[in-house]
């Protein structure tokens, strides 16, 4: 017996074999639960589609999820194909290029509302579209960073971005909590991805990240998944509205060592 054995899940952001998506939607695999997934663009269509089929899943749409339509459709499609669905996976985010360098007074008015629409309001949008169709004891789980809490140069109106999204993982939590269903936010450390490889200086971000956490490594797709599986499962029955973060312990650190020249001790 697995743990989510008989469960539905749709996976939204799903890009390639390196996207968080991607451990998340091997882990849900693993613990027998049944995958759909939705991909961004007709481009990522035949990277996604062997992804799919490689889990057993025959179920890929086309989303744009800043158009409700799109997202709109995946849910009535969810419905014709599973009639109802026990789990959601959010692990979409945008942001300009542009914005992500920079101070964050030169965000421009343009690219915080695009920010906002594509890593915050879709996780809303997706929520009320598949609402109906929601099994009790379902779960509903989005991808953050600690940039939302701390400042991490240049994530800037990305950073605004994840502290709306966290928010409204609370805001949801509590509206769906009648329904039995829960909704938690997984913080992830630094990951390679088509989304980080974009960002300047991201190597030497990667690098100090797990000089400095106290668990001395960087963190996988395979961790999140993991981590995805107890969020989703009844492992995590009572824990709703929560951010935990898969960050070999980052977050904790207040200070690192004072690494003094050796000659002056
Ligand atoms: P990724 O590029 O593999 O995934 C991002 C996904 O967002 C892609 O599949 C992309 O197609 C999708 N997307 C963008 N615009 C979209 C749109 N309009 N409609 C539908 N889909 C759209 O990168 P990732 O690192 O796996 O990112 C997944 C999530 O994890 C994001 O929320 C990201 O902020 C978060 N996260 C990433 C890291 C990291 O270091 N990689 C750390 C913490 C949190
Ligand atoms: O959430 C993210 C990535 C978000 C992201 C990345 C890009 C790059 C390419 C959103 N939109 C875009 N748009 C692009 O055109 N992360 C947590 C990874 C990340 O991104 C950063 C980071 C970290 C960490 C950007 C600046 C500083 C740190």
């Amino acid at each position: 017996m697995t743990l989510l054995e008989g469960k539905t899940a749709i996976i939204f952001g799903l890009a390639n074999d390196r996207s968080i998506a991607w451990g998340i939607a091997k882990a849900l695999h693993v613990q027998g639960a049944t995958l759909g997934f939705s991909y961004a663009n007709e481009q990522l269509e035949r990277r996604v589609r062997p992804l799919a089929e490689s889990l057993g899943s025959t179920f890929t749409e086309e989303c744009d999820v800043a158009k409700d339509k799109d997202i709109q459709a995946v849910a009535d499609k969810a419905a014709d194909t599973f009639g109802k669905v026990d789990i959601l996976i959010h692990s979409v985010a945008f942001a300009d290029r542009n914005e992500l360098i920079g101070p964050y007074y030169n965000t421009s008015r343009a690219g915080f509302h695009l920010a906002m629409d594509i890593s915050v309001y879709s996780f809303v949008g997706i929520a009320k579209a598949f609402q109906p169709i929601l099994n009790p004891g379902g779960a509903l789980l989005c991808m953050t960073y600690y940039g939302s809490e701390k400042v991490a140069p240049n994530y800037n109106a990305m950073g605004v971005a994840k502290a709306a999204l966290e928010a409204s993982t609370r805001y949801l939590a509590y509206d769906f909590g009648e329904q039995r269903i829960r909704v938690n936010a997984i913080s992830a450390g630094p990951i390679r991805t088509l989304a980080s490889s974009g960002v300047g200086k991201f190597r030497d971000m990667y690098k100090y990240f797990a000089d400095a956490a106290p668990i001395k490594e960087n963190v996988t797709i395979e961790d999140i998944g993991q981590s995805a599986v107890f969020l989703c499962s009844d492992m995590s029955r009572h824990i709703t509205g929560e951010v935990l973060f898969v960050d070999s312990g980052y977050n904790i650190v207040g200070m690192l060592e004072p690494c003094m020249p050796a000659d002056r001790e």
